[in-house]
């Protein structure tokens, strides 16, 4: 195996043996068979599209598989294994069809999109030939993951909006051409190109994720959450999938077994939809990598809607739940919903009757709600607060928690951070910071949650917001600062789409990818500005200049 894609990557090199995520060296080399399988099968899907198929369900196909392999979603060698048979009976279709149609197939030949096979053995010989190292040239794979990444991040929001009945079939196209853009042999600057132009539909993707969420479940509020329990039986439900959480909110209304939110679910309390079910409590600990700690005193099932999942310890595996794209081996898996109708959650709910109620963690509650829609209608409040010098300056630190003892950094930062700044923040990477108790600046918190790693959206919608206030041509010459926290593929695609904004001198830490070569960070930081981060008081100092 070679795995390269998120922050804690071995040795910030790269996982040889057993991913530092608890990913599998044959899962790890089944999940590139499936991205390898995926560029083939969008060969034809491309041509198909020239003569005027449809190709809806084998693009879903490829959104719902990208995402399978981002860090810490999917474990499960069976379902890598499923997923690739899958994969080569809807290529093979496929390719026969247009071959009945008389298409000309002479431009799809590539090993990608005519390799096919019958056996789990010549599976695991032919994923040790495709995997990221197959590119030997160190900027080309560079580029080539950089996109793969891109994309899979990008898969995971468009799921989320096709849970709700949104989708766009542009991004699928893009997706497509993204793909097979990576066995082809072009140039640094096209290369670069659909780089950049991935953070375009990343951009689209997540916008029309926000209009999925908000068009559903309302524009999100400032709310105050709980961080306490009560006394009933409860189910946790964690991850990033909204409509999971509403299928489970309805199941599990006047039954007596409360829901709580953990990790990246949080924001979903400020959704004004959510706000009626009696039972939906609160919030339970903190970002993904405490759960084994924090599920451990839960007592009662959790449900993972989506990554982040931690390899579970025998104490409480049994009570760990996944469903969507997530999977791991001997936990139960919630099918998925039946046009029109709900996921089956019945199983979780009377696991949870028998369980004891949750052992508190902490008291107190932490606001949020911070989206584009609040930020807009406090927009005169805020543009005062920035013109009167009450407010000196903002610093967007979006994006994701994880395990490195160098994440405090984060910490830091916030706590040093002079009191007339203000922190916009999305994603887990708020845990570091969001129970700090950082005051406010005339009402306005110094820590404004927008949301999930999604509502990055929302940051850079306020960015563009206050750009157009200040009657400002550049949203770079705003007083915004972006020191960025990532770790797994979404992030990649919320930078992306930051770039294609246009916004320079992101900092990107703790590490800088490890799939970014010296000679891709240089195009980065020469024509982005992109950096890494230091220590508090140099990169404090840098920032505040
Ligand atoms: Fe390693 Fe991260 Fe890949 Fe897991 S996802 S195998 S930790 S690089
Ligand atoms: Fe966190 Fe996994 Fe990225 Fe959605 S839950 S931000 S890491």
């Amino acid at each position: 195996m070679f795995c390269y894609q998120c922050q804690e990557t071995a040795g910030c090199k790269g996982c040889t043996h057993r991913g530092v995520c608890g990913k599998t060296a044959d899962v790890a080399n089944l999940q590139d068979l499936l991205i390898y399988n995926l560029k083939g099968i969008s060969m034809y899907a491309i041509k198909a599209e020239e003569v005027g198929m449809d190709n809806i369900a084998v693009d879903r196909l490829i959104m719902d598989s990208l995402f399978t392999t981002i860090t810490n979603a999917n474990f499960d060698r069976e379902f890598f294994i499923e997923r690739i048979k899958e994969t080569l009976e809807v290529k093979e279709n496929l390719r026969k069809v247009l071959e009945d149609k008389g298409v000309d197939l002479s431009s799809a030949k590539h090993d990608a999109a005519v390799w096919t096979a019958d056996t789990v053995e010549e599976f695991e010989a032919k994923a040790k030939t495709v995997g990221v190292l197959a590119t030997e040239n160190e900027d080309v794979r560079s580029l080539r993951e950089l996109l793969i990444y891109g994309v899979k991040g990008l898969a995971a929001y468009l799921h989320h909006a096709y849970a709700l009945g949104y989708e766009d079939k542009n991004i699928y196209a893009f997706i497509r051409k993204a793909l097979v853009s990576t066995t082809e042999a072009l140039s640094v600057d096209e290369m670069v190109a659909i780089v950049l132009e991935c953070g375009k539909f990343g951009v689209d993707g997540m916008a029309i994720l926000d209009k999925a969420n908000t068009t559903t479940y309302g524009h999100p509020e400032i709310t105050k959450v709980n961080l306490g329990v009560r006394n009933n039986p409860a189910i946790l439900i964690s991850g990033h999938d909204l409509k999971d959480l509403e299928d489970l909110l309805e199941q599990t209304k006047g039954t007596g077994v409360d829901v709580y939110t953990h990790g990246e679910m949080l924001p979903a309390h400020y959704y004004p939809a959510f706000k009626k079910y009696d039972n939906f409590v609160g919030n339970y600990g903190n970002a993904w990598w405490k759960q084994n700690e924090e599920f451990e005193k839960f007592n009662g099932p959790i449900l993972m809607t989506t990554n982040c999942l931690v390899p579970p310890k025998d104490s409480y595996k049994d009570r760990v739940y996944t469903t969507g794209a997530v999977g791991f081996s001997g936990l139960k898996h919630i099918e998925e919903r039946n046009e029109g109708k709900s996921k089956d959650f019945s199983i979780i709910i009377e696991h949870a009757k028998k369980c004891a109620s949750p052992t508190e963690l902490e008291k107190g509650e932490i606001v949020g709600g911070f989206a584009h829609n609040t930020v807009f209608s406090l927009a005169d409040k805020v543009v005062e607060a920035v013109k009167s010098g009450a407010i000196k300056r903002f610093f967007v630190m979006a994006g994701c928690d994880g395990r490195a003892k160098s994440r405090n950094y984060y910490t830091d930062f916030a706590k040093a951070l002079p009191k007339d700044t203000v922190i916009l923040t999305a994603g887990c990477a708020k845990y570091k910071y969001n129970k700090l108790d950082l005051g406010d600046i005339g009402g306005i918190p110094r820590v404004l949650d927008a949301g999930q790693c999604n509502d990055s959206y929302s940051l850079a919608l306020i960015a563009l917001k206050l750009k157009e206030a200040f009657e400002l041509n550049d949203v770079n010459e705003l007083p915004i600062s972006y020191n960025i926290a990532w770790y797994e593929q979404k992030a990649v695609i919320v930078l992306l789409a930051l770039l294609h904004l246009g916004v320079k001198n992101i900092h990107l830490g703790p590490t800088l990818p490890a799939f970014l070569s010296p000679n891709v960070v240089k195009v980065l930081v020469d024509n982005f500005g992109i950096g890494g981060i230091t220590n508090v008081e140099d990169d404090m100092k840098m920032f505040m200049e």
